[in-house]
This record gives structure tokens, C-alpha cells and sequence, in this order.
């Protein structure tokens, strides 16, 4: 296959993980774009990871962040990539209210650091870059049709949407102004095991299997009645590629056209460990959001015709699947916490007696490839 080099931002997320492993299985370079924390991030990738030491390693990681526009500039001379995928973001929605600037300085600002650096590394290299950018239905937000398509307008309603609005301008603006191959993905809520914690799907699954173990006896949720159109995070991360796999950069809507609320979510969930969530459900102010989204359905028509795209995972196994995994790690906390382990342990035992964990991939970022 021609040499395809692959630049990931957000590669340490849900999505970046999925991604970087679709892409090495293609046969791809992938580098993925790491943001300096004071712990280690990379979890998601860690069964990716060789060291580089090791050979032909295809999977290399760099220290950036997309506030940083020269370090993005340096960084594609650095990798010379052909696809370039704009997954990083601050992604929670709830969050975004707290901390609006932030959001909006890494998901509208950061994206356009990007599309800058990636315009002008096209026309400094001749090679015709192709990028995606990570659009939400959240862009939707208080839905003026139903099922939402390419053509359904935006009506945002959080800091986080907005900042996707503007961003998903932006992209299709270096389209149309640069002639650059850029395109949206308007992706609806996916999930997976690999699911941040906080978000809804994955707090009902850890907590329905702790609470199963007897490691906890309640959650505290916001807005039941919200609906959304969950899909699952490994066949979505297939779409992304294949639109830039195209003829022609476009955009494109990805979904499953089911909706479910978070109280169906809870009976599916809970019902798989035989408990009543009603018993466990608490409802806790600080969840709601000052403007909700309350109905996401999409419609993925076009993906389905034009990038041959469907999902193959729906709802129900979807659940069962983050349930089975969110069941193992309860059993392994079970285990350790029956043998004596407790949280703090770490910091209170003599340094010998703690356990070095094992060579971990951010020891050995690499700021050139
Ligand atoms: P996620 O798990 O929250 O991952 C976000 C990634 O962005 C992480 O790797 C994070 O790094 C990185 N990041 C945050 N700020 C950054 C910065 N300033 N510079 C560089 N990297 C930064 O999100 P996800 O679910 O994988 O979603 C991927 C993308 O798709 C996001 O843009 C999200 O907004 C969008 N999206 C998601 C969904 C969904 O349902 N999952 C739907 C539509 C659109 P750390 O690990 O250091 O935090
Ligand atoms: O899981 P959520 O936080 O996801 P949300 O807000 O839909 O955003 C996710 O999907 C978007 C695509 O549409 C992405 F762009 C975005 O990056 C993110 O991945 O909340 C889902 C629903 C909301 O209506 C929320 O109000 O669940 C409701 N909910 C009820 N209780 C809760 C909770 N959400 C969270 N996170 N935590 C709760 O306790």
C-alpha cells in the first residue's frame, strides 16, 4: 500500500485509542499527539505501544497541544503526515459551563491552529494533507427537526456547541477558501468501555457493577429524561477514515437512528446484574446543565450511501458489552479490596513495598519521530 502517515490529535481519548488501532491494522504510521500531564495519560493506548528502541515501531507519540501553534507547525514538518485527524478537545459537556474559555480556546481556537498549520504544511510540501474534524450532535442542540441530518440547522445550547459550531465552520471554510481536503464528521454520542468515566453511559455501567460487587450502594445522576442516539465508538472511528478516504472532502452525519433515554439506559444496565436501579438512583442537582439537549436522533443516511457506512453494534449489546467490562474490573477491585487493598494504601507503605508499575509509553515521548 502507498506510505500513509497519520497525525491523531486527542489520541490518549476514547476515540484516538480506537482510531490508532484501526489505522495500524491499515498498515498506517501513526503518530499520536500527547498533552504533558503530571500522570501518565496513555492507558487507552498502552496495548499499542512498543518501545521505540524496538525496530519498525509504527506508533509514535509526541508532547503537543493544540493551543500550542507552533509546536503543531513543527510537528507536521516533523511527521510529514497525508491524513491528519482532529480528535482533542475538552469534550464534556457539563464541564464546558465550568470552564467556557478553556473550552472554547482548545475546541474553536485549537482547531484552527491546526487548519493553519495544516494549510500552510500543504502548500510548503506539495503533499496534499487530508483532515477530519471531530463535529458533535451536540451542534444541534435544541433540535429543529427530527431526525437530524447534513441539512438540520444548529441551534447550540452549551459553551462546548458552540465552540464545535464554530470549528465546524472553520473546517468547511478551509474547504471552500484553501481548497483544503477537510471534512466534518457530525458524530452522535458513541461509547464504549473505553468511555471516560463521567460521562453518562459509562457512570451507569461502573456503577451498576460496583454496586453488584458491593463496592458502593448509590449513584447520583442529573436528567433522566434525556435522549440520545448511542453508538458504539469502534465503528465510528471507522467513518472517520473512510470520508477521508473519498474522491471528494464533504461532511457527514454518523449515527445509529435509534434514541434511548438515560432511564432506559438504566433499565438495560441494571437489569443485566438483576437490580432495580430505583433503589440506587439519586438524583443530584449539580448534574443538570443550565440549557439541556434533550433529543439527539440521527440520520446517517448519507454515510450509509456514499462512504458504504453502517454501525454494527446497537444499543442493547452496546450496554452489554461496556457492562462486561465495567463487571471485570469490579471483580479485580472485589478481589484486591477482600485481600486488604485500600485506596491511599500507596501513599502510606514503605517505598520498597510499592509495586513499580510496568515501562509505560509516556516515559518515552519523543518530541521528533
Ligand atoms: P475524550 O475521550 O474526552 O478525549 C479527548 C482527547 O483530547 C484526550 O486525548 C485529551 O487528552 C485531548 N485533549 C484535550 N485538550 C487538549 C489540548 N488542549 N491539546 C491536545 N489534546 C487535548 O473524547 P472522545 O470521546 O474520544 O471524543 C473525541 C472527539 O470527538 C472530541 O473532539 C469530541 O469532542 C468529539 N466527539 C465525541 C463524541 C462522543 O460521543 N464520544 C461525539 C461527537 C464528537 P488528555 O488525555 O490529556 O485529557
Ligand atoms: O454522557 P453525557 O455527558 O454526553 P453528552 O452531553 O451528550 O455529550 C457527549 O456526546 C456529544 C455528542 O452528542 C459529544 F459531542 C460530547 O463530547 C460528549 O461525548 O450526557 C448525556 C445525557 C445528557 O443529557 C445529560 O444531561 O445524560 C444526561 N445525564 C444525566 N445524568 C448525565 C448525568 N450526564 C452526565 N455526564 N452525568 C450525569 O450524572
Amino acid at each position: 500500500m502507498p506510505d500513509k502517515t497519520a497525525l491523531i490529535t486527542g489520541v490518549t481519548g476514547q476515540d484516538g485509542s480506537y482510531l490508532a488501532e484501526l489505522l495500524l491494522e491499515k498498515g498506517y504510521r501513526v503518530h499520536g499527539v500527547v498533552r504533558r500531564a503530571s500522570v501518565f495519560t496513555t492507558q487507552r493506548i498502552e496495548h499499542l505501544y512498543r518501545d521505540p528502541h524496538s525496530g519498525d515501531v509504527r506508533l509514535r507519540l509526541h508532547y503537543g497541544d493544540l493551543l500550542d501553534a507552533i509546536c503543531l507547525r513543527r510537528l507536521l514538518n516533523e511527521v510529514r503526515p497525508t491524513e491528519i485527524y482532529n480528535l482533542a478537545a475538552q469534550s464534556h459537556v457539563r464541564t464546558s459551563f465550568d470552564e467556557p474559555i478553556h473550552t472554547a480556546e482548545v475546541v474553536a481556537i485549537g482547531t484552527l491552529n491546526l487548519l493553519e498549520a495544516a494549510r500552510d504544511y500543504r502548500d510548503e510540501t506539495g503533499i496534499n494533507v487530508r483532515f477530519y474534524q471531530a463535529s458533535s450532535s451536540e451542534m444541534y442542540g435544541k433540535v429543529i427537526e427530527t431526525p437530524q441530518t447534513e441539512r438540520t440547522p444548529f441551534y447550540p445550547r452549551s459553551p462546548y456547541a458552540c465552540a464545535k459550531v464554530h470549528a465546524f465552520w472553520q473546517t468547511v471554510n478551509y474547504r471552500e477558501a484553501y481548497d483544503l481536503f477537510a471534512c466534518n464528521g457530525i458524530l452522535f454520542n458513541h461509547e464504549s468501555p473505553r468511555r471516560g468515566e463521567t460521562f453518562v453511559t459509562r457512570k451507569v455501567t461502573r456503577a451498576a457493577a460496583r454496586i453488584r460487587f458491593g463496592l458502593q450502594d448509590a449513584l447520583y445522576l442529573g436528567n433522566l429524561d434525556a435522549r440520545r442516539d448511542w453508538g458504539y465508538a469502534g465503528d465510528f472511528v471507522e467513518a472517520m477514515w473512510r470520508m477521508l478516504q473519498q474522491r471528494r472532502p464533504d461532511d457527514y452525519v454518523i449515527a445509529t437512528g435509534q434514541t434511548h433515554s438515560v432511564r432506559e439506559l438504566l433499565d438495560e444496565a441494571f437489569g443485566i446484574v438483576g437490580l432495580d436501579w430505583s433503589k440506587h438512583v439519586r438524583i443530584d442537582p449539580q448534574y443538570f446543565r443550565p440549557t439541556e439537549v434533550d433529543l439527539l436522533l440521527g440520520d446517517a443516511s448519507k454515510a450509509r450511501s456514499q462512504l458504504g457506512w453502517t454501525p454494527a453494534v446497537a444499543f442493547k449489546q452496546l450496554v452489554r458489552m461496556m457492562m462486561d467490562a465495567d463487571l471485570n474490573l469490579a471483580r479485580q477491585e472485589r478481589t484486591l479490596f477482600d485481600a486488604g487493598y485500600r485506596e491511599g494504601n500507596i501513599r502510606t507503605a514503605p517505598v520498597e513495598q510499592i509495586a513499580l508499575p510496568r515501562r509505560s509509553s509516556a516515559e518515552a515521548l519523543t518530541a521528533v519521530t
